[in-house]
């Protein structure tokens, strides 16, 4: 046994700051490494020593084996931990490490081999007696086999692309007759995405869960089951928001589960921490999808419920220790729930956003008797003096982990749900809203969760854009009001008035949200807000609440409000709200936004790949104009009126930055 003095994290963000904090916790000494994009990054503050590696791409440098290994080599670090994503399951890197004479803090290469591909894993799991969907994942690939194999599965079946993953490559087949067409669909994806046309054959499950079992094992040849997550509510095949134990599951489904995770561990010769996803239908039967051979990005609602630290366990177990607990002292205490917040525009189907942080205070960690009650994980700051981290485009777009547990499923969700609403953020376009509305949903609250409930629920948990709330508009004009009154004193809003005694008895705030204008007048000195509806409240100054942010007291009811300015936006948030509205400022009187101008720009920073359009061209509504890919995804830029491209200022193959402007709308 050799204990480990100096792990470097082959890792970036969230995930190596959370490596570091147990690192602390046992005294070990930590090595960040880093790109260009991210020299003032958390991280890098966090590890004790820190090494650059290269420019932002992650091909020249959180990818890079070599400068990874001199880095850890330059150092005198006696193990590589990887996190999650980049070389995390990369059996070529794991091999590399040992090869160095380093400790890989993760399974054996031949155990991340053997659940590399589709096919081949299951062909494994069969063996091991893992309950597998009913299909077909053989070698011959000839249509007329593929399509008997379907007719004897029964429709409808599913065509996966046997390397694929996030639901690339794949087609569900209703009948017979579309079963070619389906097929060459498949088989061209999966050559696109994967370079391979392989495919494989399932029963195609009709709203499946998603649940997935943690399991670890040590170098002695024992293995335990650490029960399961839920995580069927995903998005473009990419989690949201995860919880622990999976609702309504029964005791016996778990046991069997768990004993089955457990048996495709011990069929490949784990080591360390794994994850055993399967698919579960209405009956609680459950069928093997994929191994996972990391830590993966939810581990903390396992943490939560059985109160223990899996990278502490990662660590022992690397260091040739036997796992601290057998299967009989393992035990479930309570609930957890896991909500990412990501950099994204819901509405626009989750549109990955980048950019920098304007304002962010997360809720506050806390704990009862001794338990966390909310935790957050993250790598991003807001810098002080405002100098936010930036959500670059050439990594994932999550900002943070917010996690919650309760001695139940409706303790848990509630403490999640504060912790929503207590989650201030400003800049990039995000999720926050879309979170606080999923865990506010009456299903949600039920449990009733499957792979399919974004989409089920889309209207409830997307709503149009409806008018602010009278509080909101309040809000945003007490906010202007307050920047300009902090020039002056301590009371803002009382030496403001008192000082304008004389002068004007009111002024108005006007805001824009959507097409509509709303005026809103505060007279003075009694601080009387008139709404556009005419409804009136009183406001009283109640200090500044926190660091940029006000307390208001309207008609006696507090508020703690932080109104975050970004040119002519304005961000108003205030506990449970997220609104970004457009302030008409008068002394910025004639700089239109954006949306009316007919100019079209890039909503992220990327590259050209199509130009559907010439000046001159008659477009109409809706009409695709420009692609532009960005972080492997394609976003079309269509036309928002009908009317006449006066300018194409795009080329294909161009690198484009964020509002850069594509097209000219007449
Ligand atoms: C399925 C399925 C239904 N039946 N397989 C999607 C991604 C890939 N990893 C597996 N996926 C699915 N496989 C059969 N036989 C439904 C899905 C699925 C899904 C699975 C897990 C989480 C989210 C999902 C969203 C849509 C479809």
């Amino acid at each position: 046994m050799k204990k480990i003095e100096k792990i470097l994290i082959a890792n970036r963000g969230e995930i190596a700051c959370r490596v570091m904090r147990t690192c602390r916790m046992l005294g070990i000494a930590t090595v960040a490494v880093y790109s260009e994009a991210d020299a003032a990054a958390l991280h890098v503050e966090m590890a004790d020593e820190a090494v650059l590696i290269g420019p932002a791409p992650a091909r020249e440098s959180y990818l890079d084996t070599a400068k990874i290994l001199a880095a850890a080599q330059q150092t005198g670090a006696d193990a590589i931990h990887p996190g999650y994503g980049f070389l995390s399951e990369n059996a070529g890197f794991a091999e590399a490490v040992v090869k160095a004479g380093l400790v890989f803090i993760g399974p054996p290469a031949s155990a991340i081999r053997a659940m590399g591909g589709k096919s081949e894993s299951k062909m494994l799991m069969e063996k091991a007696k893992v309950p597998l969907v009913p299909g077909y994942h053989g070698e011959k690939q000839d249509e007329k086999l593929l399509k008997a194999e379907a007719e004897k599965i029964g429709y409808p079946v599913l065509i996966k692309a046997s390397a694929g993953g996030g639901g690339k490559g794949m087609r569900v087949v209703e009948s017979a007759k579309e079963f070619s067409e389906a097929l060459a669909g498949a088989q061209r994806e999966a050559k696109s995405s994967f370079g391979n046309e392989k495919v494989l054959i399932e029963k195609y499950l009709v709203n499946p869960r998603h649940v997935e079992i943690q399991v670890f094992a040590d170098q002695k040849g024992n293995a335990v089951y650490l029960f399961e997550r839920d995580c069927s509510v995903q998005r473009r095949h990419q989690k949201v928001l995860e919880e622990a134990p999976a609702p309504g599951l029964s005791q016996a489904t778990r046991e069997k589960m768990g004993k089955a995770a457990v048996a495709a561990a011990l069929a490949i010769d784990y080591v360390g921490a794994g994850t055993v996803e399967f698919l579960l239908d209405a009956k609680e039967n459950f069928y093997f999808m994929e191994m996972n051979t990391r830590l993966q990005v939810e581990h903390p609602v396992t943490e939560m419920i059985t109160g223990l630290d899996l990278v502490e366990w990662q660590i022992r177990v690397a260091e040739g220790e036997k796992l601290p607990l057998a299967q009989k002292d393992l035990k479930i205490n309570g609930h957890a729930f896991e909500a990412r917040l990501y950099a994204e525009d819901p509405s626009r189907d989750f549109l990955p956003g980048a950019g920098q942080i304007g304002f962010l205070r997360y809720p506050m960690e806390s704990a009862q008797d001794d338990h966390q009650v909310v935790r957050v994980d993250t790598g991003v700051r807001e810098a002080p003096f405002g100098d936010g981290d930036v959500i670059s485009i050439y990594y994932d777009p999550m900002i943070a982990k917010i996690i919650s547990w309760g001695k139940d499923r409706a303790a848990a969700l509630k403490n999640m749900q504060d912790a929503l609403d207590n989650t201030y953020i400003a800049g990039p376009k995000t999720n926050i809203n879309f979170l606080r509305a999923l865990t506010k949903n009456k299903d949600f609250a039920a449990g009733k969760v499957n792979t399919h409930f974004i989409a089920d629920h889309h209207d409830a948990l997307l709503p149009e854009k409806s008018a602010p709330a009278n509080e909101t508009l309040a809000l945003a004009a007490l906010g202007i009001l307050t920047e300009r009154g902090e020039r002056i004193s301590d009371d803002p809003w009382g030496d403001l008035s008192s000082w304008r005694i004389g002068g004007g008895a009111a002024d108005t705030f006007t805001f824009k949200s959507g097409e509509k204008e709303y005026p809103i007048v505060i007279s003075y000195p009694d601080l009387q807000i008139t709404l556009p509806d005419g409804e009136t409240l009183r406001a009283d100054y109640a200090g500044s609440s926190f660091d940029r942010g006000f307390a208001a007291q309207l008609d006696g009811k507090r508020y703690d409000a932080v109104v975050y300015r970004d040119g002519l936006h304005a961000h108003v948030m205030y506990a449970g709200h997220n609104e970004e509205l457009v302030y008409l400022d008068p002394l910025h009187a004639g700089e239109g936004d954006e949306e009316t101008s007919g100019r079209l720009t890039a909503p992220m920073p990327g590259k050209v790949v199509a130009v559907r359009v010439k000046a001159g061209a008659k477009v109409t509504k809706g009409q695709a104009l420009v692609i532009v890919e960005a972080m492997k995804m394609e976003h079309t830029i269509t036309a928002p009126v009908d009317g006449v491209v006066a300018a194409v200022n795009a080329n294909v193959g161009d690198q484009v930055s964020e509002k850069h402007e594509l097209i000219a709308l007449k």
